[in-house]
């Protein structure tokens, strides 16, 4: 009997103290006096949405953005305090003046399971190891390397190009198409010509089944598997490192290592050095710093070709939507063809400003990356512009929802017209300071956005040239986010028929 009360009193005891180690940071927003999401739950704060893949973190960071008017919002995650930033005063302060505070991104990759991506400076979680990483990129991307690759970037075009004239001729005079597709086999002809050496079969039906278009695939394929890895390595990094989860699947891994090892090896032997991103890489690393080079190539792999084939396919879909905005892009785009005898030059990108707008717009509607996660890394005190005021510790998540910010009314009048009129010259001034995050801003914005600016003006102006962009029933509305994927993706992809412009109408170039 005794034993019994003895083994029953434990079992409460132990209870209770489980509940209370996962539920005793829950008081922290109280204390601090700022207002926070309620109905914490034990152990997982306010996560469960996102563990069961039922949201990802874009499209919760937005609902919580869109409950509350103050400067910022507290929730839980997991048991660590997270914190939500709405002011755009405060979000510069975390982004730019106060940078020294907020260095990490939310996301570190274990070195162990991904040697390679975890060199990404994107995922690289310590301080000196991002400043090296980041270095890297920037040199690498430097003005006089983005010259040559705009020669491979234009050619990579010419054959897309071919590639519809010949679908269009095959189905009639329309070609629809889902654009997120089309456009990655662009960006992935992109690498695999500037940063493989490798014809990677893109624009072909029938690529063999190593061709590098095939093998790039399976990397963000937003199947359940990958949705998984993913929520493992963002939320709960230390299971992900238990249990050695890579980002980057071993089969992708071992092929592109393979590809890279044989092409630097012919390269040697054959003395060539082409000018391409791959060659900027070599040149840059020591002799035996294969990983190195792996990992530099990866970089510009994983950012070009995901990142920039999801902008492209946003854009066209807004052209395809906007008719008098895709005209009056067309006029513009042709009018700098003009100077240049119908030739798109590297220096003629730079004139294109409406055709940066209207991506900017793009980008403000719909970003690719609905988030931006930091980490603080050195104590600070934040106060809003509505006299909230918290202080935050290392460890302390941080939250900036572009989504929210881009869709706030208080910011953008109309906000759900796609209207690029607000990013021209005239209309600039409009723009509140940092409401507009689609690369980020500060010492971390995005490292290669020259590149992604000059990959979206070739492909915009050359294609706008030739076709019109046309409204398709087969993207399936009102949009439903793909939840397995911390990228932007819409459920069942984004449709356009494509039509070749008449020949008057060319010539007008
Ligand atoms: C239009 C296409 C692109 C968009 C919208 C975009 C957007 C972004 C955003 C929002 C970030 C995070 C900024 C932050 O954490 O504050 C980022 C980071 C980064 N992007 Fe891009 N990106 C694009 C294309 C590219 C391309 C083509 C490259 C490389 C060739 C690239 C390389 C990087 C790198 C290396 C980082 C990490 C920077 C750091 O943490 O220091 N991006 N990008
Ligand atoms: C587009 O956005 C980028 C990043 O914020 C900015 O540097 C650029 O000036 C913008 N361009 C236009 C035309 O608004
Ligand atoms: C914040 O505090 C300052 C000084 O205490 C005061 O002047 C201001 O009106 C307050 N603002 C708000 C929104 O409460
Ligand atoms: C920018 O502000 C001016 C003056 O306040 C206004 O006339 C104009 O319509 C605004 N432009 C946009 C795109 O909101
Ligand atoms: C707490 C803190 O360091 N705040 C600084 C953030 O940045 C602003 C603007 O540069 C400084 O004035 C603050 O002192
Ligand atoms: C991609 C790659 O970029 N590698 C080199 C870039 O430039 C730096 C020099 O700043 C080299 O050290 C990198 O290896």
């Amino acid at each position: 009997m005794a034993v019994t009360g003895f083994a029953l009193v434990s079992v409460v005891l132990i209870l209770f103290l489980l509940y209370w180690f996962l539920t005793k940071t829950f008081n922290h927003w109280e204390k601090c006096n700022i207002p926070y999401l309620r109905n914490a739950i034990p152990g997982f704060g306010h996560l469960l949405p996102l563990l069961t893949l039922r949201e990802n973190i874009a499209l919760f960071s937005n609902r919580v953005y869109k409950m509350s008017d103050s400067s910022m919002t507290g929730f839980y995650f997991l048991r660590q305090p997270a914190l939500l930033v709405r002011d755009p005063e405060l979000i510069k302060s975390i982004l730019l003046s106060n940078f020294s505070s907020f260095r990490n991104n939310g996301i570190v990759l274990n070195e162990d399971a991904d040697p390679v991506l975890s060199k990404n400076p994107f995922f690289t979680g310590d301080y000196q190891a991002w400043k090296i990483a980041r270095a890297r990129v920037s040199n690498n991307l430097s003005k006089l390397k983005l010259n040559y690759l705009f020669v491979i970037v234009n050619d990579v075009i010419s054959k897309m190009v071919d590639f519809i004239d010949k679908k269009i001729e095959k189905d009639g005079s329309v070609y629809e198409c889902e654009l997120k597709k089309e456009f990655s086999r662009y960006t992935g002809e992109v690498v695999a010509n500037a940063a493989f050496a490798i014809n990677g079969q893109s624009f072909s039906d029938n690529p063999d089944k190593l061709a590098f278009t095939n093998v790039a695939n399976t990397l963000f394929d937003t199947n359940f598997i990958n949705g998984i890895k993913q929520m493992l390595i963002f939320f709960l990094p230390n299971v992900a490192r238990l249990l050695r989860v890579n980002f980057l699947q071993k089969s992708t891994d071992l092929y592109l290592r393979e590809n890279l090892k044989a092409i630097i090896k012919q390269r040697k032997q054959e003395n060539s050095q082409p000018k391409d991103f791959l060659q900027f890489c070599i040149d840059s690393n020591t002799e035996d710093n294969i990983d190195g080079i792996i990992s530099d190539v990866i970089v510009f792999y994983l950012d070009v070709l995901e990142t920039t084939s999801t902008v492209l396919s946003i854009l066209f879909y807004h052209l395809s939507e906007n008719p008098d905005v895709q005209e009056k892009l067309r006029a513009h785009v042709n009018s700098v063809l003009k100077e240049t005898d119908g030739v798109l030059t590297f220096e003629s990108l730079k004139n294109m400003d409406y055709l940066e707008a209207t991506l900017n717009e793009s980008l403000r509607l719909l970003p690719p990356f609905g988030v931006l996660t930091k980490f603080c890394t050195k104590e600070i005190t934040l106060t809003g512009s509505d006299n909230l005021s918290c202080v935050l510790r290392p460890d302390d998540r941080i939250f900036i929802s572009l989504n929210g910010l881009h869709s706030d009314s208080k910011y953008w009048p109309e906000p759900h017209i796609f209207n690029p009129e607000r990013f021209t010259k005239e209309n600039q001034n409009n723009i509140t300071k940092f409401t507009f995050l689609g690369f980020g801003e500060g010492p971390r914005i995005c490292a290669g956005m020259r590149f992604a600016m000059i990959l979206v003006k070739v492909a915009t102006a050359t294609l706008l040239s030739k076709y019109s962009i046309e409204h398709s029933q087969k993207t399936k509305l009102p949009f439903q986010f793909v939840t397995t994927s911390f990228i932007t993706y819409i459920q069942g992809g984004l449709w356009a028929k494509v039509r070749k412009l008449s020949e008057s109408n060319e010539n007008d170039v």
